[in-house]
This record gives structure tokens, sequence and C-alpha cells, in this order.
């Protein structure tokens, strides 16, 4: 039985990211920070199967515990300081856990395996925030990278630790430029989350506005689910690469707003959105739009949920939550 460990376990990746690899007959082990985490009683409700090592991407030796007592041929690093605004304001920590996180695991693997690196496989959780002020459209995996927050520096500096572990010590380490991926499952600070629960409470009376920020910027947005397939398939390959995973399709905040709306049968939006100068940044990325080319060549993946079908799966997740008090 092959084994597997996940950093980032209690997030929305990987949830998904345990549940598929479990599905393939893995034996997946999961990384939890924390004295008192309180996302563990959720990992233990949805992937009972899923073996629990404590560990924080900032603690070397923590990594190579978790290592030992795993054993895993294949790691995904898909733990970070994820939320791009809340990056700003924890400059520090967003450096030490997303970029040095980042290092650390390659170097704990590193120690773990001794001289033997072929016997580990490494999945780094790239990003799209990595192209931040675009030099073309779409982008793809050799786009120049201009990030335009402290999230997207330190995904640039993990993203090259990992092509440099693979060219200076002939690691299978692969890179996945994932374009934003959502899911009833997304965190609600993310922007499509927070509209969604607000769509849903506002359809059944709960509340009657939802305060967004900047409402023109456009995204690639895909369905987490499918999104994990990819990390998986690029571990399969003979040999590491770097893949921009993403639909090539882009929607404004606004569109989403629209979307959300009229699947609940409400047309005049505009009456519950209000725009706060709190939610704006202080550098936006205005427009990404991934070419994954390479990715249906060479992976053979392709995203299988459209737009207009992720909106509105998230929509009726959060009707159903909000009904039944969860
Ligand atoms: P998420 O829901 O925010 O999950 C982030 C995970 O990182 C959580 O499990 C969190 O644990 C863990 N973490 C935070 N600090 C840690 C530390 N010091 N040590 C160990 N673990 C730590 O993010 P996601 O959406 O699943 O994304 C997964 C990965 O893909 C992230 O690296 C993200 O940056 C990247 N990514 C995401 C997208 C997207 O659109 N979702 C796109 C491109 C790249 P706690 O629960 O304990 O906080
Ligand atoms: O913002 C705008 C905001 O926070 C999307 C992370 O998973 O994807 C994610 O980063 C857009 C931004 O995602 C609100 O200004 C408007 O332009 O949902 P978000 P993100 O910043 O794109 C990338 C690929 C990652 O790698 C990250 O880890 O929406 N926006 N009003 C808002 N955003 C938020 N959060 N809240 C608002 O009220």
């Amino acid at each position: 039985m092959p084994s597997a460990l996940i950093t980032g376990i209690t997030g929305q990746d990987g949830l998904y990211l345990a549940e598929t690899l479990l599905d393939k007959g893995y034996d997946v082990h999961g990384l939890i920070r924390g004295q008192n985490n309180p996302k563990l009683d959720l990992v233990r409700a949805l992937v009972p199967d899923v073996r629990i090592h404590h560990g924080d991407l900032t603690d070397l030796s923590s990594l190579i515990r978790a290592l030992r007592d795993s054993d895993p041929q294949e790691v995904y690093n898909l733990g970070a300081v994820s939320n791009v605004a809340y990056s700003w304001e924890n400059v520090a920590l967003t450096t030490d856990v997303t970029a040095k996180g980042t290092l650390t695991v390659l170097e704990a693997i590193r120690l773990h395996v001794d001289d033997d690196l072929s016997a580990i496989r490494f999945y780094q959780a790239s990003s799209s925030e990595m192209f931040g002020k675009v030099t073309e459209v779409p982008q793809h995996e050799r786009t120049l990278p201009w990030p335009r927050s402290p999230y997207g520096v330190s995904k640039v500096f993990g993203h090259y630790m990992t092509i440099n572990y693979r060219e200076s010590y002939g690691m299978h380490a692969s890179s996945g430029i994932l374009f934003n991926h959502e899911s009833p499952r997304r965190g609600p600070e993310f922007v499509t989350r927070k509209i969604s629960q607000g769509v849903a409470r506002i359809k059944l009376g709960l509340q009657d506005e939802i305060v967004l920020g900047n409402l023109d910027v456009q995204r690639d947005w895909g369905f987490a689910g499918d999104y994990v397939e990819a990390m998986w398939l690029m571990l399969q390959q003979p040999e590491g690469g770097d893949y921009v995973i993403a639909t090539g399709e882009t929607h404004s905040v606004r569109d989403f707003v629209v979307a959300a709306f009229a699947h609940v049968g409400i047309d005049d939006w505009r009456r519950h959105v209000r725009q706060d100068p709190r939610f704006m940044r202080p550098a936006e990325v205005d427009l990404v739009v991934g070419d994954a080319t390479l990715a249906r060549e060479v992976l053979g993946w392709k995203p299988t949920v459209s737009f207009r079908e992720l909106v509105e799966m998230m929509v009726d997740s959060d009707l159903e939550a909000t009904r039944q008090g969860w």
C-alpha cells in the first residue's frame, strides 16, 4: 500500500486530497499543528482513516519525526498561511510558514532519506498569486512572476526552492501552479464562500447585506475536488515538473455575486451588497487566467465543474448548512 504525508490536512485541499488518496488505496498521514487544534475533530469525522501526526512547518524536528513515523513515498506540502489579505498584516509569519516552511519540508526530506532522494516524491502547492501583476495573458508555466502580496512573494520562494531541489539533488519534486479553486469547504475568509454563505443567509432572512471589497477583479475559479486529482497525477509522472492547473475561464467577483443571488431567485442583488474599503487590498491582482495546456497534454487533466455549477454547489451547500444550523 503506498503511503502519503499531507501537510495542511485540515484545509480545504488537504481534506479533498486525503479522500482522493484513501479512495486510491493509500495509507494517508496528516500533519496537524497546535496543541489543541479545533479542526482535528473535522478531520477525524470526514477522513477517519487518516493517521495524525503533530508538527509545524516552522519546526524542522517535528517534520523529521512525522516523516520517520509515516515513512511516506509521497509528500504533499499544502500547509501555508494562505489568506492573501492576512499576509500583509502578518508578513513575518507568512514568510516563516509559507516561504521558509517549504524549505524546511524539503530539508526534512533530505535529512530523512539520507542520500536516496528518489525515495520520496514531493508536491509543492504553488499559486497563481505568483503572477500578480501579470506580464502576459493567459499565464503559463514560464510566465514571469510578479507577486503583489507577501503571500505571493512567499509562494515564489517556495516554488523556486522546489525547482532548485529538483535541479540540485535530482529530487522528484513537482510544483502545481494552481489558480483559485473553491468548494463548500472553502474557508469563509475567501470571497466565494463569503458570498455563498451571505446569499444563503439573506435568502433565509437571517442577514440583509454582504459587505465586500473590489467587485471588478477577475479570477479563474475551479472546483477544489478536480484540482487535488491534478496534484496526485503530477507525482505519478516519471519525473517531477511544474504545471499550471486552471479552467482557462475568468469571471469577476461581481459575476460570482450575480450568479449566486440569481440561483436563489434574487435579481436585485445591489440592494444586498455594500462595498467597504476595509476589504480592499494595498496592491491588487486584477486579472488572472491560466493556460493548463501542459497539464491536459501530459497529465491528461481537465476540469469537470463549470463556473455556474461551482456557484450553485456552494450556495446549495450553504443553504442546507444554514437550515440545519451547522
Ligand atoms: P487552507 O484551507 O487555508 O489550508 C491551509 C492549511 O495550512 C491548514 O491546514 C492550516 O492548518 C495549515 N497550516 C497553517 N500554518 C501552518 C503551520 N505553521 N504548520 C503546519 N500547517 C500549517 O488552504 P487551501 O485552500 O486548502 O490551500 C492548500 C494549499 O494550496 C496552500 O498552500 C495554499 O496556499 C495553496 N493554494 C491554494 C489555492 C486555492 O485557491 N485554494 C490556490 C493556489 C495555491 P490549521 O487548520 O491548523 O490552520
Ligand atoms: O480574493 C476580492 C479580493 O481572498 C479573491 C487563496 O486561496 O487564491 C486565493 O487568494 C478576490 C481578491 O482569494 C472581498 O480583493 C473582494 O481580488 O477569495 P480571495 P485570493 O486572494 O485570490 C489564490 C490562488 C491563493 O493561492 C490563495 O491562497 O476577491 N474581494 N471583496 C474579496 N476578497 C475577500 N477575501 N473578501 C472580500 O470581502
